[in-house]
């Protein structure tokens, strides 16, 4: 027996935080032990590289290698310390992002192809994937403006809206290459986007 791992993605703004109450209240009532995590971040070292990554170092420039790198090393932490051992605890797993955050941000927002992504992949995730991705899709004009509401906006928030517009667009793509994925429409009324996020995961735990 092991456990399953569902991630939620999207751009900033696009409703991760409400999708995983809703998840984690269904996986809680299906009755399975449920660990929650998110991306950057999880781990006490990850946590550290999502502080690093998330803000501006005055004049120094954080190169888009670096910001790759970083991304991935907060990942293995992750995965290894945190995700796999649960999951082979027969524990759930829910995380808010995971490796198609980098292929859609690094890969398309920052353009950087895939054959240098698809080694850091190979490191860190040895073929390790999610049983069920839920994009909540949205357009990026919409989705920082929900941002904006919410705060001053962090460093890789302030990117032109190009960079967001080339990261949906990828991500649609993943999305349609994965047969786990399920896209969600969050340009609709609230009320409709969490009937909807109910449906998928009601769908998924019905045949697990
Ligand atoms: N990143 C991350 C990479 O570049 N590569 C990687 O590999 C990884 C893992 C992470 C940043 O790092 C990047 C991506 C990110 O830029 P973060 O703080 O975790 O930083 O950023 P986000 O995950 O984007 O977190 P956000 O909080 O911005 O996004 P959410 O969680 O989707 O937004 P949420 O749920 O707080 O919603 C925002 C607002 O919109 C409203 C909500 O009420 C809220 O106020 N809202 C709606 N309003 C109207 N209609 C709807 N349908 C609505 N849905 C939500």
């Amino acid at each position: 027996m092991s456990g399953k791992f569902i991630v939620i993605e999207g751009l900033e703004g696009a409703g991760k935080s409400s999708a995983v109450t809703i998840i984690k209240a269904a996986i809680e009532q299906f009755g399975k032990p449920l660990v929650c995590t998110r991306e950057p971040g999880g781990t006490p070292m990850a946590e550290a590289i999502r502080n690093c990554v998330k803000q501006d170092w005055r004049d120094e420039k954080v190169t888009v290698e670096a910001e790759l790198l970083l991304m991935y090393a907060a990942r293995a932490q992750l995965v290894q310390n945190v995700i796999q051992p649960a999951i082979n605890a027969d524990q759930w797993v829910l995380a808010d992002r995971h490796d198609m955050s980098s292929r859609a941000y690094q890969g398309g927002g920052r353009q950087i192809p895939d054959s240098m992504i698809e080694p850091l992949r190979n490191i860190t995730l040895k073929g390790f994937k999610p049983d069920l991705t839920l994009y909540l899709d949205v357009e990026p004009a919409t989705g920082l403006a929900r941002a904006r509401g919410r705060g001053e906006l962090d460093r890789i928030e302030q990117e032109d809206i190009s960079f967001f517009e080339r990261t949906r667009e990828r991500y649609l793509q993943l999305c349609a290459d994965d047969p786990r994925a399920v896209v969600i429409n969050t340009m609709q009324p609230m009320e409709n986007v969490h009937q909807d996020i109910t449906k998928a995961i009601n769908l998924f735990l019905d045949k697990h």
